[in-house]
């Protein structure tokens, strides 16, 4: 028999084979395959009204040209100084103003652009120009050049906010991040604006389609007008989930699969007097609050945390930890999560409760 109490035997045993780099796995066997996850991250909730005064006094801290991106990155509480949201992603609120650049360069992380407030900013990817508005979701695909812009009047036209998702902390994991910088600040528009969307967008495809961004959707922006034109319409004429609402998947037209490999994206409208029923699900989640009002409580740690939010407000959902949502007058929300790898991997789990 082995004596369980031999605790100074074992502590030496340990600290002599950790000298040959060796460690003993009963030690950590629990903590590394837990009984259900156990993420390190938080929920956190980003009031729009809270940190708007921050994002004004960045653009005349720094300019976009200095900064390279001037972004307020959306740090995790429980994970400060590693700029992530979650485990796997990064999100940030970038602001651009009238007359500023924002230089080209690419990477081999994904990006998707959420816009938040303003109008006259474009992006451009890979040679295709692309405007801004509320509300519009925009890829930039890995490995593509891009640059940013505000066309609008200085001391005229507003700054231009918008959400930045990355899947940053995913490709740091596999030691796999790489970027280049441009040889001009502004890429040359080499094709018509909108041509990407005219081609993919009316689900309809070129003939001999060859898809130019590998994996990641042929259309890298879709426009907030038909978005909310489809939930308006599922809203009054569809069935509406008691968990969800009327939530839509964006996709890429030519799979069907999600727009970015590594990246999940979504558009849901609370109807008015909408509460909602408990769910959790693996895949953490960022909100961005578009139109409306309403409240998500969060159980954590034994507690139920409830964020109210309205325009332009952020919240984070980490993983397994369950949430529903309400709204009195209804609202419009985007998110996204790090969904498709979870399904790549099949270890995507939801649980909806009744
Ligand atoms: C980046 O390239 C952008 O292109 C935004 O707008 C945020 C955060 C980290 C690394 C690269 C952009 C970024 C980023």
């Amino acid at each position: 028999m082995t004596p369980s109490d031999n605790h100074a035997e074992r502590k030496a045993f340990y600290d002599t084979i950790s000298q040959r780099n060796l460690s003993p796995l009963w030690e950590v066997l629990h903590a590394l395959v837990p009984s259900a996850p156990n993420t390190p991250c938080v929920p956190a909730c980003w009031k729009y009204s809270d940190i708007q005064p921050f994002l004004r006094a960045a653009g005349q801290l720094i300019t976009a040209e200095e900064a390279v991106r001037r972004v307020l990155i959306l740090e995790n509480p429980a994970l400060k100084g590693q700029s992530c949201i979650t485990q796997s992603l990064y999100a940030g609120l970038q602001v651009i103003l009238p007359g500023e650049v924002a230089p080209g360069h690419r990477h081999t992380q994904s990006a998707l652009r959420f816009v938040v407030e303003g109008q006259g900013a474009y992006t451009a990817v890979d040679g295709e120009r692309c405007r801004m508005a509320p509300g519009d979701f925009i890829i930039t695909p890995s490995w593509t050049w891009h640059d940013h812009g505000h066309s609008g009047k200085v001391e005229v036209d507003e700054p231009v906010v918008w959400l930045d998702g990355l899947d940053i902390p995913m490709l740091k994991f596999f030691d796999a991040g790489f970027a280049e910088n441009g040889s001009a600040a502004s890429q040359r528009a080499t094709k018509p604006e909108g041509v990407s969307l005219h081609k993919y967008g009316a689900n309809m495809m070129p003939v001999r389609h060859q898809s130019p961004f590998g994996q990641t959707s042929p259309i890298f922006s879709y426009p907030y007008d038909r978005t909310r034109e489809a939930l308006h319409n599922l809203e009054q004429h569809a069935e509406v989930d008691a968990w969800d609402g009327v939530k839509l998947r964006y996709v890429n037209p030519a799979t069907g699969g999600s727009p970015m490999p590594t990246m999940a994206t979504f558009m849901q409208r609370l109807p008015a007097g909408f509460e909602g029923k408990p769910y959790r699900q693996t895949d953490g989640e960022v909100f961005s609050v578009v139109e409306g009002q309403g409240s998500i409580s969060i159980e954590h740690s034994g507690k139920t945390l409830v964020y109210q939010f309205s325009p332009r407000d952020h919240f984070v959902v980490p993983s397994w930890h369950t949430v529903r949502l309400n709204s009195q007058l209804g609202c419009v929300l985007f998110s996204f999560s790090d969904r498709p790898v979870h399904q790549a991997l099949g270890i995507h789990k939801e649980e909806r409760m009744s």
